[in-house]
């Protein structure tokens, strides 16, 4: 039983939330806000403007500057960080950062000043590509070309090559600045480069983080020599070795020490990526339980024990910080999409409830290609056909394109995720959307299974938490987590509607 710090590295801010484990409460947050608190990066929302079309990167002395003033701030405001036992931390997913030699010396690594100054003169490239960035199309091409294409780097890696992962954006580097890459002694993921801050030296990088470079074999656990042959020249000597997300980076560094007054024997876990420390803080990392998360786009998570892979290749499998892997589905057209149809009947969220209640399951075969916007899952154009009865596909019922939007929706998220739920029991639901109690009803239905709606406030940091206490307590994780699960409303099935529903996912196969 201790005291447990979760940082999250976000694209916007530094957070920091601290649980009690013999209590099972979260005691403490803390939040750094990029744009607002260091306006000197002059990047207001986390990366600066880009150079370049879909070209975003960020300064990772930012990063730094702000886990200082993260600790000064928590210390002000009265936080005892001595009282720390372990932590560990997420990072947004993907981002790479390029160090030399000096990185790897730790005498570079005492000295004076922060921890901006301190490591300035060991950064190989200023900036860092982040996992906005979508300016290396060409790159992905060439990776899958040299390893037979994108099926296969797919079933080895657990994604075709993708614009924001970190072995296109690696490539892009070299292909640009080869002198510079030349120079780059390491090559850390935002995750695992504050993780080495933390521990006073050049740290592994975790399996959970690691699966979303495009370079880690998922079967083996080791970086994929293939596909690191297809990215860059001597880019094994580069990459720091993977590890499983569970183990301890070391005791904290002096500098906490002397600077913030953290205890010597603080452990650092190996941090992880935001999705896969979610996952944890969501409790879901046991397979059985899907996350369903309804923001501005819908996401979905599941946990499973053998290294699957999207046989599609729509969605992403890394490695889960609990054992075995973990994906990530995104469906680009979630709320804004409701919000289309809601806008064009004029209704507020409490109208599109009520519209959805006087409309019965199945919708009498209505149904939507929802897609406002060029989606993910399945990859296409924009593309909106209403289809079924006269007065629907002329929309002149609320009722149905309310219904058909949400239904078609759902269908399309259990046709495209099915690889990966096959034996699921429960789903949570969270995000924006979820305060919706009909949206939550129809999923239960369309997935005939029971729908818990979770509250969460960075699910990321708490995972890190969760994780740094299981580490340190040697505590089951899934144990852990289930004692932080917050207050639910539950949403059962209807088995009548399990037939109706079978029958429409049907239908909406054949017009996707
Ligand atoms: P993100 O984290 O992606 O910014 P949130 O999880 O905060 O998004 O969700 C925001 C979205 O939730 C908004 O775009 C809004 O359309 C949607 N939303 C909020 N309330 C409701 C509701 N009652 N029913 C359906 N959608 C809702
Ligand atoms: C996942 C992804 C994002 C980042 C942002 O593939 O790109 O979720 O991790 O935080």
């Amino acid at each position: 039983m201790g005291i447990y710090l979760g940082l999250d590295l976000s694209t916007q801010g530094l957070s920091a939330l601290v649980i009690n484990s013999a209590t099972a409460a979260i005691t403490y947050r803390c939040d750094i806000n990029f744009g607002r608190d260091l306006p000197q990066y002059e990047s207001p929302n986390g990366f600066l403007e880009p150079q370049r079309e879909g070209e975003y990167h960020a300064n990772p002395l930012m990063w730094l500057a702000a886990l200082d003033r993260l600790f000064a701030r928590m210390s002000a405001e009265g936080f005892d960080l001595g009282t720390i036992d372990a932590l560990s931390g997420s990072g947004q997913q993907h981002a790479t950062v390029y160090l030399n030699e000096r990185f790897l010396d730790l005498q570079s690594w005492a000295g004076e000043g922060d921890l901006a100054s301190r490591f300035a003169p060991s950064l190989a490239r200023a900036t860092a590509p982040i996992w906005m960035d979508s300016s290396t199309g060409a790159e992905c091409a060439e990776i899958a070309a040299a390893v037979g294409g994108d099926e296969r780097v797919c079933a080895i890696s657990g994604s075709r090559t993708i614009e924001r992962f970190s072995a296109a954006q690696i490539r892009k580097f070299y292909k640009q600045s080869a002198a510079a890459y030349e120079e780059t002694a390491v090559i850390h993921l935002a995750s695992s480069f504050i993780c080495s801050i933390l521990a006073g030296r050049s740290s592994a990088i975790d399996s959970g983080d690691g699966a979303g470079m495009n370079l880690l074999n998922l079967a083996s656990g080791e970086w994929d020599s293939e596909l690191l042959a297809a990215t860059a020249p001597h880019l094994a000597a580069k990459l720091p070795p993977v590890q499983f997300s569970g183990e301890c980076a070391g005791t904290i560094a002096a500098y906490f020490v002397q600077e913030y007054g953290f205890k010597r024997e603080c452990s650092v876990n190996l941090f992880s990526g935001d999705n896969p420390n979610s996952l944890v803080g969501m409790g879901a990392e046991a397979p059985g339980t899907v996350v369903v998360s309804l923001g501005t786009s819908d996401t979905l998570m599941a946990s499973f024990d053998k290294p699957l892979t999207d046989p599609n290749g729509y969605g992403h499998v890394f490695c889960n910080p609990a054992g075995g892997y973990m994906c990530l589905l995104c469906f680009t057209n979630g709320s804004l999409a409701r919000e289309r149809v809601r806008d064009e009947f004029a209704l507020d969220w409490d109208g599109f409830e009520k519209q959805l209640a006087q409309s019965a399951p199945g919708n009498n075969g209505n149904l939507m290609i929802p897609f406002f916007t060029a989606e993910t899952t399945p990859r296409s154009e924009a593309r909106v056909d209403y289809v079924g009865q006269s007065d629907f596909t002329q929309r002149q019922s609320a009722a149905k394109a309310v219904r058909a939007i949400v239904e078609s929706q759902f269908a399309n998220m259990k046709i495209h995720a099915a690889w990966a739920i096959e034996n699921i029991t429960r789903i949570k639901v969270t995000g924006g959307a979820s305060d919706n109690d009909q949206i939550c009803q129809i999923v239960a239905d369309i997935f005939q299974v029971e729908v818990e709606r979770i509250a969460t406030s960075n699910s990321a940091a708490l995972g890190a938490a969760l994780r740094a206490a299981s580490m340190q307590s040697g505590s089951s994780l899934i144990d852990l987590s289930a004692a932080f699960a917050d207050q639910s409303r539950l949403f059962a099935p209807d088995p009548a509607a399990r037939k109706i529903y079978d029958n429409f996912v049907e239908k909406f196969r054949l017009h996707i």
